[in-house]
């Protein structure tokens, strides 16, 4: 199958607003630091490393644009971690003011995808976000619950129903499971930023569509 997510290159890291890239359409991942963000944009991306070399001294403050091969109009949006204990004040005001201003004003953002420990799920930070962004039918929240291997599969599913029980007021939310190690939830969640990026694949054409013409061969 064929991943058009695997050609992202790394653009720009900024936090100018004025900088942010021109785009025409574009999916932001935020997550608590440690969260597994850098994981998961390297195993949707398939690529090892793709999230580490956009590493720079203020990396943390920054928001990394990344661009899908071939479609130099759509991007991944890394927006820095947050609720690392050890930050300074002034970095935090710093960070508010920042990812406050993107969710709210950038209008090429076709949808969030938040990460959460699947052990330590809707911190205050996290809910803080949740607010800042709005999600909406036209505004679409994709919750990725992180690290599931890290508890057994039926604590992970009673995580997912509470999270799901959480959501279910709010239009445009939905959740899933996810795990790097395990594979967990990987395809799903490319087939939503897929989708919201208009580039999934169409899902190829019913067998019910109709009398197959005559004489065509078969199928190999
Ligand atoms: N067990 C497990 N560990 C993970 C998973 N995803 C990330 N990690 C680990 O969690 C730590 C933080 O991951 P990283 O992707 O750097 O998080 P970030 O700070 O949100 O970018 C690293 O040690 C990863 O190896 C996962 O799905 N399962
Ligand atoms: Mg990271």
């Amino acid at each position: 199958m064929k991943h058009p997510l695997n050609q992202a290159v790394f653009v720009t890291s900024t936090a100018a607003p004025e900088k942010l890239p021109p785009a025409t359409g574009e999916v932001a991942f935020a997550g608590r630091s440690n969260a597994g963000k850098s994981s998961a944009l390297n195993a949707l991306t398939r690529r090892h490393n793709l999230a580490r070399v956009s590493r720079t001294p203020g990396r943390t403050q920054t928001i990394n644009f990344f661009h899908i091969g071939g479609r130099p109009d759509l991007f991944l949006a890394d927006l820095p971690g947050y609720g690392y204990a050890k930050v300074p004040q002034t970095m935090r005001r710093q960070w508010a003011g920042l990812i406050e201003n993107y969710l709210s004003r950038r209008k090429t953002l076709r949808g969030l995808i938040l990460l959460m420990d699947i052990r330590h799920p809707f911190t205050d930070l996290d809910c803080q976000l949740l607010d800042w962004y709005q999600p909406a039918a036209d505004r679409p929240l994709h919750i990725l619950l992180t690290k599931a291997d890290k508890l057994s599969r039926s604590q992970a599913s009673l995580v997912l129903a509470q999270a799901r029980k959480a959501l279910a007021d709010r239009p445009g939310c939905s959740v899933q499971l996810f795990s790097c190690p395990a594979r967990t939830g990987v395809d799903e969640a490319e087939l939503m930023v897929m989708k919201w990026l208009g580039i999934a694949e169409e899902p190829a054409p019913a067998a019910t569509a109709g009398p197959e013409p005559a004489g065509r061969p078969d199928h190999a």
